[in-house]
């Protein structure tokens, strides 16, 4: 008979105390914890209400400029992920402030990024060369390893904007504040890692405002257009558009009975995500729309661009309204509903996912 002995709890951790001093521990006591049977993620639902944040923002911009501080960003921290510069597991989001006058100078890193506009109009992002000019609602990307530069001009000789073209007279004199998305936790996951200044703080423009746009955003490419990533050419998808499809969208069909009116952006080059590491995506929901509940892997970032509604996520009900963000967990069960007209934008770790087969929905 193999009979336990009385004390093996006893010899058993006097054994594991035993071999710990070499970095040792035994998978026994863990297995369950190690391969769950679901996802258990330690991220947690949670909103962050811009009637409450945006006080705080603007307390910032008169703390410290966007030069000194080189990105004036309040992060949106999981409160399951303390200390963890993260929303979810594999990402970050914060809220940028930049104010007129202001220049948020240029670097480069290997972590890539994503912008929504959240208020004010007449800022721009220079990417590699070519600058755009934020509406709020906007979608901008930077990819791994760009120049990247913004600016909030204050003069009135101010670039017209190409992608508005009633803006004749770009009032550029607003506080601009955007909603910023990047992969740091996975890049940080993999330390892989790398980051550059430019030499000056504005990097040169090479390409006049709205070039990317005429080349790649009108189902036409260049007959010579060789990628040299895997992320779009087409680096700003303007709100107007988007949300001129969404509504034509809802005019020639029901919605889905989860998601709404929903689309998600796309690189023009390849039909695939935006960037190789952040899936970007943006939904109608009619007034009184009442979604089904659904999960999947990739914890999500939402952030609303107009209208009101609540998250039911595992049961608890989160009341979101115009320019909130909330984040919903890995394989939490959620389902939306809307009070107004609604559109959310979204994003992502589920390209990697599944480039790695390990997406899932439900
Ligand atoms: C960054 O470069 C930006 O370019 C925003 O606006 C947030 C957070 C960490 C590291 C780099 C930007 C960032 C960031």
């Amino acid at each position: 008979m193999n009979q336990p002995a009385i004390d093996t709890k006893a010899h058993r951790d006097a054994f594991y105390r035993r071999i710990a001093k070499a970095n040792m521990t035994p998978l026994w006591e863990l297995m369950s914890s190690l391969v769950p049977h679901q996802p258990q993620s330690p991220c947690v639902p949670a909103i962050w209400r811009y009637s409450d944040v945006r006080p705080w923002l603007m307390e910032s911009g008169a703390l410290i400029s966007a030069k000194e501080a080189v990105r004036r960003v309040l992060v949106m921290e999981n409160p399951g992920l303390p200390q963890s510069s993260a929303i979810t597991q594999s990402i970050y989001a914060g809220l940028q402030l930049i104010l007129p006058g202001e220049v948020a100078p240029s670097h480069r890193h290997s972590q890539s990024a994503l912008r929504l506009i959240v208020e004010g109009s007449g800022a721009f992002t220079a990417v590699e060369g070519e600058r755009v000019t934020m509406h709020p609602g906007d979608f901008i990307i930077t990819p791994s390893w760009t120049w990247h530069d913004h600016g909030n001009p204050d003069d009135p000789s101010n670039p017209k904007d190409h992608n508005n073209p009633k803006d004749d007279n770009n009032p550029g004199a607003q506080p601009v504040v955007w909603l910023d998305g990047l992969d740091i936790p996975m890049v940080r996951f993999f330390d892989c890692g790398f980051a550059e200044d430019y030499p000056e703080e504005s990097q040169p423009v090479a390409r006049s405002d709205g070039d990317a746009q005429v080349r790649y955003g009108n189902n036409l490419m260049p007959i010579d257009f060789q990628p040299s990533t895997r992320a779009s050419p087409l680096f700003a998808y303007p709100y107007a558009r988007t949300r001129e499809t969404l509504h034509q969208l809802s005019e020639r069909g029901e919605p889905h009975a989860v998601h709404g009116y929903k689309m998600q952006f796309v690189n023009p080059a390849d039909g695939g995500y935006p960037m190789p590491t952040i899936a970007a995506f943006v939904q109608l929901l009619l007034k009184g729309f009442d979604g089904n509940a659904y999960r999947c892997t990739d914890g999500t970032v939402f952030h609303c661009i107009e209208g009101q509604g609540s998250v039911v996520i595992d049961d608890q009900p989160i009341a979101f309204a115009e320019h909130d963000t909330f984040v919903v967990p890995s394989w939490s069960a959620h389902r939306l509903q809307a009070n107004a007209d609604t559109v959310l934008f979204s994003f992502s770790d589920r390209p990697v996912q599944r480039a790695l087969g390990l997406w899932r929905e439900h």
